[in-house]
């Protein structure tokens, strides 16, 4: 093993309050099925499973607003807690509704250490809808919305608990399927869109160089958040949101490894697997592995360095 041993913290968020399809509750579950933390344990890193966050008990006739406010502050708080114990924390969902607590709790924790925040929000949606504009009212279509210090959220955090991302910070990749308020709002705040087109024009590792050098020359922090329908929906089925023409497998591979070589990624979401409309577990396995690559599963140790080949160094 190399000496690149993290301490990982693995926390089940069992939550599917945020979308539109139930089944994402199951997602932790399979995750650890699939084999997530022994494939850490067998890369060399101190991996400590808290198992899966409690769901808040949010009162009688309560609507989905109001479990997703009782989910995110248990959540932050818990993630902030989880940040200042110094490991990885790696959150198991749950709908993507549950990263407006996770990177709430980031958020907190840059900043008190003045630690600059990126945001690498790996989808085919945008999630930049606020409850003003999201034509399905999921929230798991708001979270970067809110993250970013939209209106239209103020139940779910008081002022002093909220903690939020710079936009011009936050980088959607893979992008495909965007409603029209929230287009309008991404290019209002400038929020960086690597969509499908420019991938397909450069590929994946031009704008993943970029976005790594940035967080590189800041010396910040980088949060990925992988909802599950970034991948193309043949390799990954188990998603209630399926857009065709996601990431191939050797494109999230690619992005995996290049994270990693970086070394700038400090706290990770996977969201958004439904284990209900899955195939024999073949996303959630498929999940195990690009998390697996993140953190340093590698074929080889490369022999021929970026400068033999005049690529640029990452
Ligand atoms: N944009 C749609 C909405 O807001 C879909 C969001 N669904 C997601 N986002 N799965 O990642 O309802
Ligand atoms: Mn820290
Ligand atoms: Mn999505
Ligand atoms: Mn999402």
């Amino acid at each position: 093993q190399d000496s690149g041993q993290r301490f990982v913290e693995i926390l089940g968020v069992p939550i599917e309050a945020g979308a539109g399809h139930p089944g994402a509750l199951m997602g932790p579950a399979a995750l650890r099925t699939a084999g997530l933390v022994r494939a850490l344990r067998d890369l060399g890193h101190e991996v400590r499973d808290l198992g899966d966050l409690t769901p808040p008990h949010e009162g009688e006739g309560a609507d989905r607003l109001a479990e997703i406010t009782a989910w995110s502050r248990v959540l932050a708080d818990r993630s902030y807690s989880m940040m200042r114990a110094g490991g990885v924390p790696v959150f198991l969902g749950g709908d993507h509704s549950l990263s407006m607590g996770s990177v709430t709790g980031v958020a907190r924790h840059c900043r008190d250490t003045g630690t600059p925040l990126f945001v690498l929000w790996l989808d085919a949606h945008g999630d930049f809808n606020t409850p003003n504009t999201s034509p399905s009212g999921n929230m798991h279509g708001m979270p970067v919305a809110l993250l970013c210090g939209e209106d239209g959220f103020d139940g779910v955090f008081p002022p002093e608990q909220r903690a939020t991302v710079d936009p011009a910070h936050v980088h959607l990749f893979g992008i495909r399927s965007l409603d029209p308020g929230e287009r309008r709002l991404l290019r209002a705040r400038g929020v960086d869109v690597v969509d499908m087109r420019l991938i397909d024009e450069h590929g994946v590792g031009v704008h993943m160089r970029r976005i790594i050098e940035r967080v590189k020359a800041a010396g910040g922090h980088l949060h990925v958040s992988l909802d599950v329908d970034f991948l193309d929906p043949s390799i990954a089925p188990a998603v209630g949101t399926a857009v065709l023409g996601g990431a191939t497998y050797r494109e999230a591979h690619l992005i995996m490894e290049m994270l990693h070589d970086a070394g700038v990624v400090g706290s990770l979401d996977v969201v958004e697997l439904n284990p209900f409309l899955d195939e024999r577990g073949k996303s959630a396995l498929l999940l195990v592995d690009l998390v697996a690559s993140l953190f340093g599963r590698r074929i080889i140790d490369p022999a021929v360095t970026q400068s033999q080949i005049g690529g640029q160094a990452v």
